[in-house]
């Protein structure tokens, strides 16, 4: 059985992934800060697979390596990792923007990235295979007003991901990016701090993309034939044409 490692499988995208590769004959490393999210994840696929949880802060390098590193033996061969831990905080224009929001979205969206990737990546190197799936955005192809520094981490990740694939080229490891548009999960609750209304309002009068939506997208690009790698997708929902572009019923 092949083992798939998920971050932020709290909430949203992630949920969803460990959801539907756990009933798909994967068996799931989920991690997330949130203990009881971890734990309601594990008892819903109890019948269907193995999960094992890592609570940790992406931003916390050693909790990382420390979580990647003590994993027990049996669980060390990961054979998919999906790099999906990631939000907005805040949306405000480059000179209003909030200090605090913008070093953790970098901290959070690139160096998470980065510290999980490094953590993982010599268990695949040394087996000579693994897949890692990056979750990027439409905001890593394309900025809009008030994004600015969301836009730049999920630029970063589109960097990233075409690095990554051409470095790891010669250790046969597939790296694949996913860029969604607008995604209905808790991601405009974080963004605009808890602001249910707010949040609401982003997804109101046309049918945006829901989690399981890219679930189903995560699962068909992990299960090509080992000579295939779908390197790069962009989904949007029908109504949405570009990041600010969104057809909405009146
Ligand atoms: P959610 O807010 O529903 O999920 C975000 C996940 O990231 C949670 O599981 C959360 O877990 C985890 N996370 C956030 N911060 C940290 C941290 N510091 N350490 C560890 N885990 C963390 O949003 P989505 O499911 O929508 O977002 C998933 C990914 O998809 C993100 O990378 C986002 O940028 C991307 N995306 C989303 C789109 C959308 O419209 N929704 C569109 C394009 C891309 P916990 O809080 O428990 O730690
Ligand atoms: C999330 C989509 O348009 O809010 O990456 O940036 S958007």
């Amino acid at each position: 059985m092949k083992t798939a490692f998920i971050t932020g499988a709290t909430s949203g995208i992630g949920y969803a992934t460990a959801k539907l590769l756990g009933t798909n004959g994967y068996r799931i490393i989920a991690a997330g800060r949130r203990a009881e999210r971890l734990n309601q994840l594990k008892s819903e696929l109890q019948s269907h697979t193995e999960v094992y949880s890592m609570q940790f802060d992406v931003r916390d390098k050693a909790s990382v390596f420390n979580a990647v590193n003590f994993l027990p033996d049996d669980w060390k061969n990961i054979d998919l990792l999906i790099n999906n831990a990631g939000n907005a905080h805040g949306l405000a224009s480059i000179q209003n923007g909030d200090l605090d929001d913008w070093e953790v979205m970098l901290d959070i969206n690139v160096k998470g990235l980065l510290y999980v990737s490094k953590a993982v990546l010599p268990h695949m190197i040394a087996r000579k295979s693994g897949h890692i799936i990056n979750i990027g955005s439409i905001a890593g192809r394309e900025v809009y007003p008030q994004g600015n520094v969301y836009c730049a981490s999920k630029h970063a990740v589109d960097a990233l991901n075409s690095a990554m694939r051409m470095d790891l080229l010669e250790h046969n490891i597939k790296v694949s990016q996913i860029a969604p548009g607008l995604v209905e999960t808790e991601f405009s609750l974080v963004r605009f701090k808890g602001d249910a209304e707010k949040s609401q309002k982003v997804y109101e009068g046309f049918d945006a993309l829901q989690a399981e939506d890219i679930a189903e997208l995560i699962l068909f690009i992990a299960t090509r034939p080992a000579h295939v790698n779908l390197a790069d997708a962009l989904i949007l929902p029908t109504a949405q044409a570009a990041s600010k572009m969104v057809r909405k019923e009146s």
